[in-house]
């Protein structure tokens, strides 16, 4: 059975109430043997391609209506569950805008969650591009958005093929990316995550808790390095070793790197800090690039699909699929 629930402004206008019966399987701690199914890169890149094809997803545009249309259509495809939550937030210009965050749940009635969350919304201003006649130019955000975007879309069509035992949601957060030109040299508020930060404080279900998040930050380029941040490891050090040992154990020890990264101020922050679930953020750092910090075009024009690469989509997809299914 498919719903299609609308969470406008925070208010429920269809309820959803736990249903009576428990799956009996659920919480089973026998050692099944669990078949992880094969994460398909070529689609995940496709679903990059697609999102980067609406132009940036800047909220107030069409690019980014039109793009929440396809999500929302993607996710009623593969989800039990869709909330569109809509929400409005105050940009450090002191404008209200209005966003979408996007949730797509499965077995939603299953007390044990696992949330799996990416950024949609695209940066307005490319204010680390090399030519400052750009800074103000709105990016295409191949890697900064939809990379994590288009690897939970492929792991929602593979959960809707084969059901994990475990009940995932998928939020995809608005208005992450509208923090200050960095030429403004305004610091100290939190400008950035602002669907993330509404999400926390108003979730999609009341009371909603999962044992543990994981928050997808730029996923999609060529020789990707996903060192360990340190935000996760502050609040969330077990799941950070659980995912990099798995990733190690997958032979991905190419991107998942056994090192230390600098603290960003990124969604699962507030993740953590606001709504109490333990959260990691997989974000491609690298200290090497002429940013200092992150993946080289970050909030750059620069970040176009040439940057994504098959090969990275397919090492994270593969080794959240395998947390997800062994999870128990
Ligand atoms: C800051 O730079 C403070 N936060 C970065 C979070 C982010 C932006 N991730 C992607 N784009
Ligand atoms: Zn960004």
């Amino acid at each position: 059975m498919k719903k299609f629930l609308f969470v406008l402004l925070g208010l429920t206008v269809l309820g959803c109430g736990n249903p009576k019966t428990k799956k009996t399987s659920e919480n089973n701690s026998e050692k099944k043997s669990i078949s992880i199914p094969v994460f398909n890169a070529d689609s995940a890149y496709s679903y990059t391609a697609k999102q980067v094809s609406f132009g940036p997803r800047v909220p107030g545009t069409k690019a980014h209506e039109e793009c929440a249309n396809w999500l929302v259509q993607k996710l009623s495809g593969f989800s039990d569950t869709v909330f569109v939550q809509k929400f409005k937030a105050r940009t450090y210009d002191n404008v209200v805008r209005q966003g979408k965050n996007i949730i797509g749940s499965f077995h939603p009635e299953y007390q044990n969650r696992i949330l799996l969350m990416a950024h949609w919304d695209s940066r307005p201003f490319a204010d680390h591009d090399k030519d400052p006649a750009k800074h103000r130019t709105p990016i295409d955000a191949a890697n900064d958005g939809a990379s994590g975007v288009s690897v939970l879309l492929e792991m929602a069509r593979q959960f809707h093929k084969q059901n994990p035992d475990v009940g995932v949601d998928i939020v995809l957060f608005d208005l992450e990316d509208w923090g200050p030109p960095s030429d403004l040299n305004l610091s100290g508020e939190n400008y950035w995550g602002l669907g993330s930060q509404y999400w926390a404080k108003n979730p999609h279900v009341p009371g909603y808790t999962a044992v543990f998040g994981i928050l997808l930050d730029m996923v999609g380029a060529k020789d990707a390095t996903f060192t360990k941040e340190y935000f996760s490891r502050q609040y969330a050090r077990y799941y950070v070793d659980l995912v990099w040992n798995k990733a190690f154990s997958m032979g991905y020890d190419n991107y998942f790197i056994d090192r230390d990264g600098y603290p960003i101020d990124d969604d699962h922050k507030f993740v953590n800090e606001i709504a109490g679930i333990p959260s990691i953020d997989i974000i491609h750092l690298d200290t090497e690039s002429s940013n200092g910090t992150f993946y080289e075009y970050w909030h750059t024009t620069g970040d176009t699909m040439d940057k994504i690469d098959k090969n990275t989509l397919k090492a994270v997809g593969q080794v959240l699929l395998t947390v997800v299914y062994q999870f128990q």
